[in-house]
């Protein structure tokens, strides 16, 4: 009997994912009671290169979304009340929303300050529906922290994930296993974990738009023109992603790495890969409020002779351009240019470590690139 629980569990589990509702600018709708109904928009400075961080719903309802210069959002809603990030706030609110998920299980992943998984197969052996659970956690945050959160429950983290975002803001939605491939199939490829703007276009290329073609799709061609991640767009397109959710652990490094199809062999596009993933690095640093002192960059050759190469600054530092003006040097270290024959690189990443208890500075979020495509995100993230 036990045995059959085990076997069946990656089948089983219950997964909730939680995301509050336009996290920065709740907390400061909750705390300066005149924004309350407003479109309110915090990030960076609308006159200047500023970008959005976020914006409260009212705002979004002209179109306004994170990432969007701060001064077309001025153009597309001149009411706005533009409001620069207060961190520390944040940060706070995090606490007590992650406090309140922690009295459930200590299986609780943060993916940034404001989502996290839960895995609450545990707390439910007793009879308990996971739907109840979400439904308590979401009055508790509300009750507690004066903010709202959306949840998602199923069985597995992308579909958690994707719950939860089906009816934001406030919302609450199940996908039950028998549910599972139907809520996939109409779904657009861009909406899985894993599938960013450039395999967007590379799938789109090959006629595959929604998961279901994606699930028409044999195993074989998305492993051979993605390798590893085509294994996991193959499963996950069958709603099967047996990622478990993995308790915080204290994060060394942050960093992003990308094995090519073909080797890199022109220095240019070297650098121009590095400086994709130092804006993915970035750009996960700022969610997680982390900022570190070393920048080091991986090089693996043809031969897979692997080499690292650092570089430590006096300052922790998290933006792109920080990041990006160690590049050069790095590269120019790790692949000297004396080398006999061509540098035929198959591999190439950036890391960020050393991390100080910092308080980032956010208050220009205008620096922060947000390229949102990743190696193919999770298999290669070496965070
Ligand atoms: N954030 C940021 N820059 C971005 C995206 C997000 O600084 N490009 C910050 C501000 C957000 C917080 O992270 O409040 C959480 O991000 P979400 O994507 O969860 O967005 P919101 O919580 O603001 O809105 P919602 O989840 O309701 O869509
Ligand atoms: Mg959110």
């Amino acid at each position: 009997m036990l045995d059959e629980c085990t076997e069946k569990a990656p089948d089983i589990r219950k997964i909730i994912h939680v995301d509050m509702d336009a996290f920065f600018a709740a907390v400061e709708q909750r705390d300066h009671a005149e924004l309350r109904g407003q479109p309110v928009i915090v990030g960076g400075d609308p006159t200047g290169r500023g970008v959005v961080a976020t914006c409260s719903y009212e705002a979004r309802s002209f179109g306004i979304h994170s990432a969007m210069t701060a001064s077309r959002a001025r153009l597309l809603c001149p009411q706005a009340i533009f409001v620069r990030p207060r961190m520390a706030a944040y940060r706070e609110a995090s606490q007590d929303v992650m406090g309140i998920l922690h009295s459930y299980t200590r299986l609780v992943e943060p993916l940034s300050l404001d989502e996290a998984f839960l895995d609450v197969t545990a707390a439910t052996a007793d009879g308990t529906l996971a739907i109840q659970i979400a439904k308590e956690i979401r009055a508790r945050i509300e009750q507690e922290t004066g903010l709202t959160a959306s949840a998602g429950v199923s069985y597995n983290k992308s579909l958690a994930k994707l719950a939860s975002d089906w009816r934001k803001p406030n919302g609450l939605v199940v996908i039950p296993p028998k549910r599972g491939l139907a809520f996939l199939a109409p779904l657009h490829v861009s909406k899985l974990h894993g599938v960013g703007p450039a395999t967007v276009a590379r799938l789109s290329k090959m006629g595959i738009h929604t998961v279901l073609d994606l699930r028409n799709t044999s195993q074989e061609t998305l492993a051979r023109q993605f390798g590893k991640a085509g294994l996991w767009f193959y499963e996950v397109a069958r709603g099967i992603d047996l990622r478990p959710v993995q308790p915080h652990r204290e994060r060394k490094s942050v960093g992003y790495e990308r094995t090519f199809e073909e080797n890199l062999r022109d220095r240019t596009i070297m650098m121009a890969s590095l400086q994709e993933m130092a804006a993915q690095v970035s750009r996960r640093l700022h969610e997680l409020g982390l900022a570190g002192r070393t920048v080091s960059i991986k090089v693996r050759f043809r031969d897979f002779q692997t080499v690292t190469r650092s570089h430590t600054a006096p300052q922790p530092i998290w933006r792109c351009e920080d990041i990006s003006a160690c590049l050069p040097e790095l590269l120019a270290r790790a692949v000297p240019t004396g080398l006999s024959g061509y540098p035929s690189v198959r591999l190439l990443g950036v890391t960020v470590s050393s991390f100080a208890a910092t308080e980032v500075n956010c208050s220009d979020t205008g620096q922060l690139s947000l390229l949102d495509e990743v190696i193919y995100d999770q298999p290669g993230q070496t965070s």
